[in-house]
């Protein structure tokens, strides 16, 4: 602890259910202070600490680790009804049309309130996908830890030096700003959309200086198309827009470049199994965007097929520009209507560890478990009945929870 830093009261929470290791304890309770200290029978913890402060029993009561959000885009965050849905190369269109009237719209109170949104939502952490660097000081502002994906974009050769130099120095802005709670990272915007050459650059400096990674893969029907066989509604988007014949990366080509630093590929709806094997094998991991992926007209992640290989997947809401809330609770109720093929029960459960323990290694911060060591990042949840039986306890979270109940970040409450 630096010289001269009060170390905050121990406090102690209890509650009827407390999440532990896929499970739930009863007549337990957490001691923190900034981290966890223990968690253990409440009688117990109350005779061995009676100089920490007893914070009030809330009834009918769930704790939980602060969710997080790997994959949200802030900054197209005023989007409402200017974003065309429903297909994806539409979508497209619109946003390149209607990007810098989106961002220009997108002031510090929308930003503000998007980080508001997600927090009333139980969101402590989130992975924010940043396309200029304009929400920086909106999430130093914001309570929450923030992983910045500073993102990498541009597929024509004659520009990309300019848009790397732009990129590097978004990065060093974001480092600056470490001190806070934001760590500073690298999203690849995708296969359709970033030349190799400047792939390869970005990933020997995240090689270099340990960044995380994150990068759109095989997201619509239309993107896998180009990337295989050059055609479709893709070839005629690129001609027309950029004049350019011919996709610069295969599906092969583009995961290869990942080989050796675990990324983090959001959507992969469109991934077959020989892709999801790649995924597995390599040791990356996805992040699942259910809304966003319905409202773009992009298809359903083989969930199941995940499940098979053991891949870590995380639950994100994408940002507002193919969104209609960022709250992780209304992504989570999504996830349980689109995989109907999947035990309701069974699903619900990994649900909730995609949102806290996946999510947590993926972003790789000490949050996400409620265990002695780990940030004192949590979220309590009250019930509006009594709960007698908690087998069905993550299904019961995630169809009732609109807002969370009280929420803490380094053991202090935000909400
Ligand atoms: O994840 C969704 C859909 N897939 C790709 N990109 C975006 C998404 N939401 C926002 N985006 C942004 C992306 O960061 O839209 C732009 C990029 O800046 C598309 S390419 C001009
Ligand atoms: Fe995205």
């Amino acid at each position: 602890m630096a010289r001269g830093a009060k170390k905050k009261k121990m406090k102690i929470i209890k509650a009827d259910y407390i999440y532990y290791k896929g499970g739930y304890l009863e007549e337990h309770a957490v001691l923190f202070d900034e981290k966890i200290i223990a968690v253990a029978p409440y009688e117990e913890l109350c005779s061995s600490h009676p100089e920490a402060e007893l914070l009030p029993y809330v009834p009918n009561s769930v704790l939980y680790p602060g969710f997080i959000n790997t994959h949200v885009h802030l900054e197209f965050s005023a989007n409402r009804t200017t974003l065309k849905y429903g297909s994806f190369v539409e979508w497209l269109y619109s946003v390149i049309g209607r990007r810098d009237e989106l961002l220009g719209e997108c002031d510090q109170k929308i930003l503000d309130e998007a980080c508001a949104q997600m927090l009333r939502s139980g969101v402590t952490a989130f992975g924010a996908i940043s396309s200029l660097g304009l929400e920086l000081e909106a999430v130093a502002r914001a309570p929450q830890r923030v992983v910045f994906f500073n993102e990498l974009l541009g597929s024509n050769p004659a520009s990309v030096d300019v848009l790397y130099a732009d990129f590097l120095s978004r990065l060093e802005a974001s480092s600056l700003r470490s001190d806070a709670h934001i760590t500073p990272a690298i999203a690849i915007h995708s296969p359709y959309s970033v030349h190799p050459i400047v792939i390869k650059k970005a990933m020997a400096l995240a090689r270099e200086r340990g960044l995380i990674v994150s990068a759109h893969f095989l997201e619509s029907p239309q993107e896998r198309e180009w990337l295989e066989h050059g055609s479709g509604e893709f070839r005629e988007f690129f001609k027309k827009l950029f004049n350019q014949e011919r996709p610069n990366n295969s599906i092969g080509g583009f995961l290869d470049a990942f080989d050796g630093h675990s990324t983090h590929f959001t959507h992969c709806v469109q991934a077959g199994r020989s892709e999801l094997e790649a995924i597995a094998g390599r040791g990356h991991s996805i992040a699942h965007c259910p809304r966003s992926n319905r409202y773009l007209g992009c298809g359903r992640l083989d969930l199941e097929t995940i499940h098979e290989l053991d891949i870590p997947y995380t639950v994100a809401t994408d940002g507002l520009s193919s969104n209609n809330t960022l709250s992780i609770f209304d992504e989570l109720r999504a996830a349980l209507m689109l995989h109907e093929g999947i035990d309701l029960n069974t699903l619900a459960r990994k649900l909730i560890d995609a949102v806290t323990v996946n999510a947590a290694d993926v972003l790789r911060l000490d949050c996400g478990r409620l265990e002695a060591g780990y940030h004192a990042d949590m979220v309590l949840i009250a019930m509006d009945e009594k709960i007698d039986d908690y087998d069905d306890l993550p299904l019961w979270t995630i169809l009732h929870t609109r807002e969370v109940t009280q929420l803490y970040i380094k053991g202090e409450r935000h909400v």
